[in-house]
């Protein structure tokens, strides 16, 4: 699972994602981005203004996870 499956972030700040498996994850966005997240490393990415969005595992669906961008 994704932890914490709920952040709040502001545009510009970054985003990193910590893979404790031994197997890897992509945060994916539908429609929109997506990070590989490989097993044992972290990842990141910038948040913008629009990025108010639910992701989830394109690996594994049942996680998920979302980003609230503050005003
Ligand atoms: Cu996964």
């Amino acid at each position: 699972m994704f932890q914490s499956a709920e952040i709040e972030a502001r545009a510009g700040e970054v985003i990193q994602w910590t893979n404790n498996d031994p197997f890897a994850h992509i945060a994916t966005v539908k429609g929109g981005w997506e990070v590989a997240i490989p097993p044992g490393k972290k990842a990141t990415h910038v948040a913008t203004a629009d990025d108010s969005v639910y992701y989830y595992c394109r690996f594994h669906p049942g996680m998920k996870g979302r980003i609230k961008v503050a005003e």
